[in-house]
């Protein structure tokens, strides 16, 4: 009997100091639970007597209500770092979206991106119409905003000849760089949608980049992402949005208008919505950032006026490489 209580008790001990330890290490919340550990060790043929100690008791006491603030306070910190970041998003490696880029107007970082060629970025026209190609730059492989990396100057940007400004139709732009990118882990092209390919609603998709966390807050220094729905027409027009005209042709929605809920924001604009592994849209405006009935709008790339000038631009100048 003395014994089967001795075992119980052990098993008792190691579960709760196994648990302890657990919890500790999946949340990097520290304490040391070594000192209680030892004793117990050194009184474990009578472990009974040991835990019926008042005075380990209250040790126990103790240790377990400082980890339990610790996890308390860990928990809302998280909480209220989650509302921080792209609105709703995680920090996110670049490995897992080597296709962003971040693009830079003499070095401070202005929008995002995605590669798409060796040779070819893909951003939103917003993006570039501000700036000549002498001042930009771009950062890529880093999940960092102002390091690592590699930084790459830019030959030549480019608008969509149809863009409109005052209205964002046909938001899109190229990026052309002086040499081809050395593909990485770090450093990939995202394949772009086909050409005139039906879109669906209710579509999960991924959107990152370093722009602002909340709608006048500031922006990120790891890179988030969030996954985002794609949000029917019909649906998108009901919503805030409809103050504005949104170009059916040219864009589309997604996010969401029902609660607060994942968006891109300040600064994400130019960059990349993917889904399935293909890039269906470039982040490209909004109505402030998160705020429930305002989903986020993305130029649609599987729109033929924006596809066929997208690859007109990219597949001139391969050909004309191949002739060199
Ligand atoms: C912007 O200003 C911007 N919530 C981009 C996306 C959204 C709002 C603003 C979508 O670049």
């Amino acid at each position: 009997m003395k014994v089967a209580y001795r075992i119980c008790a052990l098993i008792i001990i190691i579960s709760v100091f196994g648990k302890a330890k657990e919890v500790v290490v999946s949340h990097k919340v520290e304490i040391d639970y070594s000192e209680l550990a030892d004793e117990a060790e050194i009184n474990k043929h009578n472990i009974l007597e040991f835990l019926n100690k008042t005075r380990v008791q209250e040790k126990y006491k103790r240790l377990f209500g400082t980890l339990l603030n610790k996890l308390t306070t860990y928990t809302k910190a998280t909480r209220r770092g989650s509302t921080r970041r792209i609105v709703f998003g995680v920090n996110t490696s670049i490995a897992a979206v080597p296709w962003q880029v971040s693009l830079r107007e003499k070095t401070y970082p202005i929008c995002g991106g995605s590669i798409i060629t060796a040779l070819w970025l893909l951003t939103a026209a917003h993006c570039l119409l501000r700036s000549r190609p002498n001042d930009l730059s771009v950062r890529l492989g880093s999940s960092w905003k102002t390091h690592g990396g590699e930084m790459y100057d830019i030959k030549e940007s480019y608008v969509h000849p149809k863009y409109i400004r005052n209205t964002k139709v046909n938001d899109v732009g190229l990026i052309k760089l002086y040499s081809p990118l050395r593909f990485s882990a770090r450093v990939l092209p995202i394949r772009m949608v086909e050409k005139g390919a039906r879109m669906l609603a209710d579509q999960a998709a991924i959107v990152s980049g370093w722009g602002k966390l909340r709608e006048s807050g500031p922006s990120a220094t790891f890179l988030q992402s969030s996954t985002i729905m794609t949000i029917a027409m019909k649906l998108c027009r009901h919503s805030g949005l409809d103050r504005n005209p949104i170009d059916p042709a040219s864009m589309f929605c997604a996010g969401s208008f029902s609660q607060p809920a994942p968006d891109a924001c300040q600064g994400d604009s130019g960059g990349p919505l993917v889904s399935e592994g293909v890039l269906i849209g470039v982040v490209s405006w909004g109505l402030g950032c998160a705020r429930g009935n305002f989903p986020g709008v993305y130029t649609r790339l599987t729109n033929p006026v924006i596809w066929d000038w997208v690859y007109g631009l990219i597949s001139r100048t391969s050909r004309t490489n191949n002739t060199l």
